[in-house]
């Protein structure tokens, strides 16, 4: 094939007539369904042999070319336009041999952004993006605003463009993977919340996780980043710089915490903005997640009433820090979606209360030592499950008692026997959820529904 011939200042609808979609997810779908409305010839690629949305491709496009399975890879795929799902790593050697045979390679955000005429606000970071970027929504729609909210927090982004015509701002969650593959995403505002090690297994390094995070600010207006990160320091931008910590602003780009008589205020500089006690989430993080929001709004000139009635009327999404139950004085609390070593070592370090903690999955080349920082004397014990809890052990061991487990029931089970009076019992388990679980949610789930049934089987 003729080498690379893709023009930039051109859209992808633009240059092909054909496209290959590689990885038959919920994004791979969303390609197939936008690529075949605009008249491009489809053809797509999973190395599963029965891809999660295999009926529904066959059902409404039954003229798509299919590649599944093991040898997949080894078809002649060439094709001048390559759209990657998220998941498939861009080394992989079926992605390595498409660029050399001269692909033009994107995703399905790139193709959102050529379609999209609205602003954009983007959230990315380790954690906190679905809650940030549910948050933001909320804020854009408590005033008036009709937001999209999509990305990595689970809808497609352009399955948001087929579905809701009408908007008037997009709210995109994005992830490093999703970024990896968007050339210029020329946001209005876009953050990076914080930077902690995550998909270790697909980077070669954190400074290359970084880059990949930093993508987010390209062409962006406005640039919203921690104050006191050091990892952050070496990345560039344009775009003007507002800063969030929970320290005192210096100046109306800067948003913080000033104490005030009895209260802490929420500030942009010197404007007093809410109190934190009007904040119904559990955690400095999450007064961290409201300033980032409220700094990616700033550029809307809301009213700020409306903003401060968004944040009190927001609860928070399930998995996060969600209080299950609290029975016998003891709380249930499921931080399933604390997926990585930095969510789990916020939510350690945040809580005063005696701990029975409940972790184990599968870590995704985490360095578990991280953890050990965080471990204080409130935590009482570790009940590990799960692919790689040897590793976790192996990382902990010395620093507080730790019992081995085969599932989730049992370990409910003993963290019922063991909490005493006024502690909590806590899933927030550092791993993502594949090797025992569909995902994080059915988890989470799994833990709820075994806390109810002991606290049912106990109260007969
Ligand atoms: N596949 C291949 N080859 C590969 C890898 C995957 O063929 O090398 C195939 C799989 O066999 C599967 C398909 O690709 O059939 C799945 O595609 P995908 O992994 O990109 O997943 P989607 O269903 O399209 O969901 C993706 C995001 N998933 C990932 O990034 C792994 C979803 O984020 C996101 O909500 C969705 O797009 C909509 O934007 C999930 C996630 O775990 C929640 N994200 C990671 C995170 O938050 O940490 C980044
Ligand atoms: P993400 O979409 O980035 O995974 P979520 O909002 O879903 O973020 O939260 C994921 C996990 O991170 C949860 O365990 C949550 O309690 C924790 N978390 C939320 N915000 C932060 C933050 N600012 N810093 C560290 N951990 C956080």
């Amino acid at each position: 094939m003729a080498p690379i011939t893709h023009n930039p200042k051109q859209t992808i609808l633009q240059q092909y007539s054909t496209a290959l979609v590689v990885g038959l997810g919920v994004t791979g779908y969303s390609v197939v369904r936008y690529l075949k409305s605009h008249g491009l010839k489809v053809s797509v690629m999973d190395s599963r042999t029965a891809p999660p949305m295999i009926a529904k491709l066959q059902a409404n496009y039954p003229d798509v070319e299919c590649f599944f399975g093991g040898n997949a890879d080894h078809q002649n795929l060439s094709c001048r336009l390559v759209i990657a799902s998220p998941g498939v790593g861009l080394k992989t050697p079926i992605m390595r041999r498409l660029k050399q045979d001269g692909a033009y390679i994107a995703g399905d955000i790139e193709l959102f952004v050529e379609a999209n005429d609205k602003p954009i606000i983007a959230i990315t970071g380790s954690n906190g993006k679905s809650t940030v970027t549910t948050l933001v929504g909320h804020m854009c729609g408590s005033a008036g605003m009709q937001p999209l909210v999509a990305g990595n927090i689970g809808l497609p982004a352009l399955d948001a463009l087929t579905d809701q015509k009408k908007y008037d701002i997009a709210v995109l969650e994005l992830s490093s993977f999703q970024l990896e593959t968007t050339a210029r995403l020329n946001a209005d505002s876009a953050a990076i919340l914080n930077i902690s090690a995550d998909h270790m297994d697909r980077y070669e390094s954190m400074g290359d996780y970084v880059l990949a995070k930093a993508r987010v600010l390209r062409g962006s207006k406005q640039v919203i980043l921690p104050r006191h990160d050091d990892r952050l320091k070496q990345i560039s931008y344009e775009g003007k710089v507002f800063s969030f910590d929970l320290d005192e602003p210096a100046n109306d780009s800067e948003f913080g915490i000033r104490r005030e008589s009895n209260y802490r205020w929420l500030m942009k500089g010197s404007e007093r903005l809410l109190r934190i006690t009007e904040i119904p989430l559990i955690g400095l993080h999450n007064v961290k997640n409201v300033l980032a929001a409220l700094a990616l709004v700033d550029f809307l000139k809301l009213p700020v009433a409306r903003l401060v009635s968004a944040v009190r009327s927001f609860h928070g999404l399930p998995h996060r820090m969600q209080t299950v139950v609290v029975s016998n004085d003891v709380a249930w609390v499921n931080d399933s979606k604390a997926t990585n070593v930095g969510a789990t070592s916020t939510a350690l370090r945040n809580l005063e209360k005696d701990i029975v903690w409940i972790a184990g999955g599968q870590g995704k080349g985490a360095d578990f030592t991280e953890l050990r920082d965080a471990i204080r004397e409130n935590i009482k014990l570790l009940i590990l499950f799960g692919q790689d809890a040897d590793k976790i052990e192996s990382a902990l061991e010395g620093l507080l008692p730790i019992s081995r487990v085969d599932d989730m029931a049992v370990a409910v089970k003993q963290a019922a026997e063991f909490a005493q009076k006024n502690s909590m019992v806590l899933l927030s388990p550092a791993c993502a959820s594949f090797d025992m679980y569909k995902n994080f949610e059915q988890r989470g789930d799994d833990f709820s529904d075994q806390v109810h049934s002991l606290i049912e089987r106990e109260a007969v």
